[in-house]
């Protein structure tokens, strides 16, 4: 009875440690064949939101495992992206950063400083959330549409932000109670653009950039366009909103990012582009329904069309992004993999050539330029 008991335990015990054994081997060929799928992603430059869907698909904390993986990503990334784009961030000399004078008819003897004399770099953000009215109160400075020109010499810079927008109210009065009085020391000669997308399509950040510089020219000679998310807050006014010589990705550290690129080739967040190089690149694609992708596209319209990517200063670029969840009406797209991969066939087709879309309100607030828009999301993917 004894040794009957001993040996079943015995089986029992073995047959226990086989299972742990096989199930330790299984959890460990899974994260191998994960880990490689995933670092073949990290490998290519230009897939950045890829990346982040790759992950995602297979974890659903996608920031923690990300985290983890953030060094194999510093070094198969960085070195690709190096061959085609001007890396790191460029030297913080503000005289290089403000050379982009206007051209032509402008009055010389009375242009603006190089570097405006009324920058205090870093700032306090605010964070309360004032009334149109309140606003409207406290920047009686500017012209309907939320339009401004340094009263005292020619601005260098003409310049558009568009800021593509959807339900995001006290983010949109965050931001242009930050940025208004950033703009306005910069002495850019500026408009902000909100383009909103009327329900109830999904939401389409790229297209509405397109829209937005489609409209903001029909308005003024604006020679360089800042496509801004609503939600991110300068930090820093040395931080130009002007366009240098090639396009510039402007929020290079977010606190949401400790700071640092999220990834080499990233131009999501905050970005400028001159009208020349928007033309040049056919403008972003506007077959991007739902989060992310679009930004990935643009990155790989730049390298096609010959331009190099330049980023402003790491110690100015910085930004706060306002805390949020992800829209519900903001899905994830699920086909960006498949718009990606052939994104650099489309781009000649697929952009400002092709851009349709109706202006259902387009209104000159006193602190911004509303453009109320409707997409045809049908129509936009069968062409
Ligand atoms: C990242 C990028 C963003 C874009 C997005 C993918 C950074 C810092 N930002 O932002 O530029 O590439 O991924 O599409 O890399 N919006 C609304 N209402 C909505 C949904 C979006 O107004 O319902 C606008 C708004 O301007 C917002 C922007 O679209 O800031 C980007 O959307 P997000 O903030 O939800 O996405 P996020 O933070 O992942
Ligand atoms: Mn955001």
């Amino acid at each position: 009875m004894y040794v009957c008991d001993n040996c079943s335990t015995v089986r029992i015990l073995k047959v226990f440690l086989v299972i742990c054994l096989s199930l330790v081997l299984l959890q460990y060929l899974i994260n191998l064949a994960t880990y490689s799928y995933v670092t073949k992603f990290l490998k290519d430059d230009s897939y950045g939101s890829h990346n982040r869907s790759a992950i995602g698909l297979f974890f659903p904390d996608v920031s923690d495992f990300f985290k983890n993986l953030q060094s194999v990503q510093e070094k198969n990334v960085t070195r690709s992206a190096s061959e085609n784009l001007t890396l790191p961030s460029e030297p913080a000399n503000m005289t290089e950063i403000v050379t982009n004078i206007p051209s032509g008819k402008d009055d010389i003897g009375n242009l603006c400083p190089l570097v405006p004399p009324t920058l205090v770099g870093a700032l306090a953000t605010y964070k309360e959330v004032l009334s149109f009215e309140e606003m409207q109160k406290k920047y009686p400075e500017l012209q309907a549409g939320g339009r401004y020109k340094p009263p005292d010499c020619k601005s260098r810079h003409r310049v558009a932000i568009i800021v593509p927008y959807r339900n995001r109210e006290d983010q949109l009065k965050i931001l242009l109670n930050n940025l208004h009085p950033v703009l306005e020391r910069q002495q850019l000669d500026y408009a902000i653009y909100i383009t909103e997308m009327a329900m109830p399509t999904t939401f389409n950040r790229a297209i509405l950039m397109n829209i937005g510089y489609t409209e903001a020219l029909k308005d003024y000679d604006f020679q360089c366009f800042i496509f801004h998310d609503v939600d991110l807050i300068p930090e820093n006014d040395r931080n130009l909103y002007t366009c240098p010589e090639n396009p510039r990705h402007m929020s290079v550290a977010i606190d949401k990012f400790n700071y640092k690129l999220p990834y080499a080739a990233i131009f999501g967040g905050v970005s400028a582009l001159t009208k020349e190089h928007m033309i040049k690149v056919n403008g972003f694609s506007n077959k991007y329904f739902g989060w992310g992708g679009e930004d990935d596209d643009m990155m790989k319209r730049i390298q096609l069309s010959g331009l190099k990517l330049s980023r402003a200063p790491i110690e100015l670029a910085r930004y706060k992004m306002i805390k949020h969840g992800r829209d519900k009406a903001n899905e994830v797209n699920k086909q960006r993999f498949n718009l990606l991969y052939a994104a650099s066939k489309r781009a000649k087709k697929d952009g400002l050539n092709s851009l349709k879309y109706e202006v259902v309100k387009k209104e000159y607030k006193p602190t911004y330029t509303w453009v109320y828009v409707q997409v045809n999301q049908k129509e936009i993917m069968k062409s």
